[in-house]
């Protein structure tokens, strides 16, 4: 077989060993979820499939570029499986290329990433350890060159493995590169580094879509979505804020698991319950975001369109044209701003902002920031509230001013004088200690309210409250089921979705509305209690005020839920029992409950991507609902 004495050649050694690490990770690390034998028998495959393709490369090279394509390239995959899996232990998803390129964010998440790493993580790196003492202890034994024809079957052979692996995942779940993009459906079937070259592959097809737009595209989701959304209705709280100020606060990780309830026996957020009483409240509001966290939240809001399927739009597409909130309220005569005492470039929010027509954005340096007065990822939200007062009070009327806070962000860090509620007792120092900082943001708010009152801006304003994307993640699954004494589904994973939505408007005693509702929704809210017309608008949200509005709420990996459906991981589910009406097999019968909105929600998806993908709003003229064409274009 090969011209030297009988071992193992390396190559096979590292395909044996690299192959093994990666399902051993993809089953305990990535807690990869597997609903039958099928997708156990794939993961397996894959596994071994992709590392035995990779190291078989190796032995066409000559014996001692052999050696050293071994050991870089067990050393380069190790790398990269780590760097996922530290991304992991925060977000519960894959790397995504356009986050590579963001490197700046990465770097600012300083005590986060500290605490996603561990020690025994150096275990992860032992079949590298393995594979370079063997290329250095007894390198020559292991390496040979190999016959041509061997070598082709080798190749042949580790070919044959991939495409074998994908037609089984073919099989599993059909067309699983053209369905909406799910990262974990990917991985579970094609493996990891399969998944990485697919999303070079969208990744760069994203990018030449820009190239290739004319306009064109516009007219056929114009009129989706003037159908499907623009449902003109007079309420009567049209114009309710009109020429008032808007205070949008957005509640970092905040979810609405911990509204209205307790932990030991005591409620988590005093004041944000009370305020539901004298508030518009939605108590099933869905966050919409992806990859670019709070980021996205800001971009569906300030737009209503959906976030990017990979990395951040902020980043990725800041130079588009758009139609934004702080654009269309200027033309008002509103006053906007943002008030964030982060570094001005994290999210790329100072090019975005910008663009999109904020006037001011006070960032980290107009906060007097020392030792004592922050923690975790900055000034904390007491001091950051009491702050921004001043130039809140100075700011000509009516103004716009977001407000984002950041003590409850992930690792959920507060100092021990500022914590008035004990950490919970689980398995999660993550769970434990959000309750504390959920308390300590809570009451950030409260002394808010205060000052706003103080100051007499609180009877000239609406507050806007809403928890920007999820705060716990299904990492920490085993104690959240503890928590809310309920096993942890898919059906409880997207219930958890929620986060708390107020529009507070003084003087008003509000109501709490049960209809299911989401980011996408509060542009056309907003405009619509602030009494602008925004028929020439192009959004996929509706007026939550109105009695007629589309029927769904989708989310980026191509769930929903509707009043009555939860459609997730292809199981549908009766969204306020959490019954399962039909599983993955049915669904593609016509008599499937969820089946209808299925297709509607892929194409509404790919509408919006194609929207920000191709810059499309560059072809069209607000003013008129007119198209500009190409050939106008400087
Ligand atoms: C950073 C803050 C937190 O400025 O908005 O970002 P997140 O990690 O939640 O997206
Ligand atoms: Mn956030």
């Amino acid at each position: 077989m090969f011209n030297k004495k009988l071992h193992m050649p390396l190559f096979l050694i590292a395909a044996l060993l690299f192959g093994l690490k990666t399902y051993i990770v993809y089953r305990f690390v990535f807690n990869i979820s597997l609903d039958n034998t099928m997708q156990e028998l794939i993961l397996l495959i894959n596994a071994f499939a992709v590392s035995f393709f990779l190291f078989a490369i190796g032995i066409w090279f000559k014996e001692r570029r052999q050696k050293k394509y071994i050991k870089y390239m067990i050393l380069i995959g190790s790398l990269i499986i780590y760097f996922n899996i530290v991304f992991y232990r925060n977000f519960t998803d894959f790397i995504t290329i356009p986050l590579l390129f963001q490197g700046s964010n990465a770097a600012d998440l300083g005590s986060s990433v500290l605490s996603l790493i561990k020690v025994w993580d150096i275990l992860l790196f032992l079949d590298v350890v393995i594979v370079w003492f063997l290329t250095i202890k007894h390198g020559d034994q292991l390496m040979a060159s190999f016959k041509h024809r061997y070598k082709t079957a080798v190749l042949t052979m580790s070919i044959a493995f991939l495409v074998g692996n994908y037609v089984l995942a073919e099989i599993e779940r059909p067309q699983l590169l053209q369905r909406t993009f799910d990262r974990e459906y990917l991985v579970k079937n094609l493996g990891l580094f399969s998944y990485h070259i697919y999303d070079a592959v969208m990744h760069s097809k994203s990018k030449a879509q820009r190239v290739f737009a004319d306009g064109n595209e516009l007219t056929e989701i114009e009129e989706y979505m003037k159908d499907e959304t623009s449902i003109q209705q007079e309420t009567e709280l049209y114009g309710i804020a009109k020429d008032k100020n808007v205070i949008f606060i957005s509640l970092e990780s905040l979810q609405t698991f911990v509204i209205n309830n307790t932990m030991n026996g005591e409620e988590v957020t005093p004041f944000l319950n009370d305020l539901i009483d004298d508030s518009y409240y939605f108590e099933n509001f869905y966050h919409q975001t992806e990859q670019g966290k709070t980021s996205d939240s800001e971009f569906i809001i300030e737009n209503s369109l959906y976030p990017s399927p990979r990395g951040a739009v902020y980043f990725t597409h800041a130079q588009n044209d758009y139609h934004s909130l702080p654009e269309i309220i200027g033309n008002e005569g509103y006053y906007s701003s943002v008030f964030h005492a982060n570094n001005k470039s994290f999210w790329n929010r100072d090019v975005m902002y910008d663009n999109i027509g904020y006037d001011r954005f006070f960032d980290v340096d107009a906060y007097e920031v020392t030792e004592e007065n922050s923690i975790g990822w900055g000034l904390k939200d007491k001091d950051f509230f009491r702050q921004s007062m001043k130039y809140m009070q100075s700011m000509e009327q009516p103004f716009y001013a977001k407000f984002i806070t950041l003590t409850n962000h992930y690792p959920f860090e507060l100092d021990e004088e500022d914590a008035t509620i004990e950490k919970y007792d689980s398995n999660s120092n993550t769970l434990n200690s959000y309750f504390q900082t959920a308390r300590y943001m809570d009451e950030s708010i409260e002394e808010f309210f205060v000052y706003l009152k103080e100051t007499g801006l609180y009877e000239d304003s609406i507050i806007v409250l809403m928890g920007d994307h999820y705060g716990i993640s299904d990492f920490h699954k085993k104690a959240m089921s503890t928590y809310l004494e309920e096993e942890y589904t898919d059906y409880l994973h997207l219930q958890l979705q929620r986060v708390p939505f107020y529009i507070h408007i003084p003087g008003q005693e509000g109501e709490t509305i049960s209809k299911i509702a989401g980011q996408i929704d509060v542009k056309p809210t907003l405009l619509h209690l602030l009494g602008i017309d925004d028929s020439n608008d192009l959004s996929f949200g509706t007026n939550l005020f109105a009695e007629e509005r589309k029927d769904f709420i989708a989310f980026r990996d191509g769930s929903f839920v509707t009043d009555e459906y939860l459609y997730t991981k292809d199981q549908c589910y009766n969204r306020e029992t959490g019954e399962l009406i039909d599983t993955a097999t049915d669904l593609d019968e016509e008599t499937s409950a969820c089946q209808p909105y299925i297709e509607q929600v892929q194409k509404e998806l790919s509408y919006s991507d194609q929207i920000i993908f191709g810059d499309l709003f560059r072809f069209y003229d607000f003013k008129d609902n007119t198209m500009n064409l190409p050939e106008e274009e400087e």
